[in-house]
Parts: structure tokens; C-alpha cells; sequence
């Protein structure tokens, strides 16, 4: 299966609950294989497989309260 790796600059996470609640929730997106959160540097990078859609995760962070956009990996 091809996967791939797209990267996120995500504003508003200040504590480890955020990360947290981040990874869960992205964890729980179809298509989404692998969650890594980098909370200092505001970074999440998702695994994902061929096809998903990175507005997906923009929309789900945005949902939360959280700033997303995509970043160069
Ligand atoms: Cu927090």
C-alpha cells in the first residue's frame, strides 16, 4: 500500500492535552495511519494512505479550535 507523509503547522496547542487531544483525534480519521505530534514547534506530521485528503485534517483541527496548514514536510 502507498502511504505518505504530510506535515502541518497547527497553532493554539499550549499543553500536552492538546497534543494529545491532536493525535487522537487525527489518529481516528479514515485514511490516517500514524499521528506525530511535536508540540513546542506547533508540527504534526500524519502518515497516510494513498488518496486522503489533507483538508481533512485542516477541517477536523479547525473544528477543535485549533489553526492548520499544511507545510512543506
Ligand atoms: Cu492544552
Amino acid at each position: 500500500m502507498n502511504t505518505s507523509m504530510t506535515a502541518f503547522a497547527v497553532g493554539g496547542m499550549t499543553c500536552g492535552g492538546c497534543a494529545r487531544r491532536v493525535s487522537e483525534a487525527l489518529a481516528a480519521l479514515p485514511g490516517v495511519l500514524k499521528v506525530a505530534v511535536a508540540l513546542s514547534a506547533g508540527r504534526v506530521e500524519v502518515e497516510t494512505a494513498a488518496g486522503f485528503d489533507p483538508a481533512a485534517v485542516v477541517a477536523r483541527l479547525g473544528a477543535m479550535g485549533f489553526s492548520a496548514q499544511q507545510s512543506a514536510p
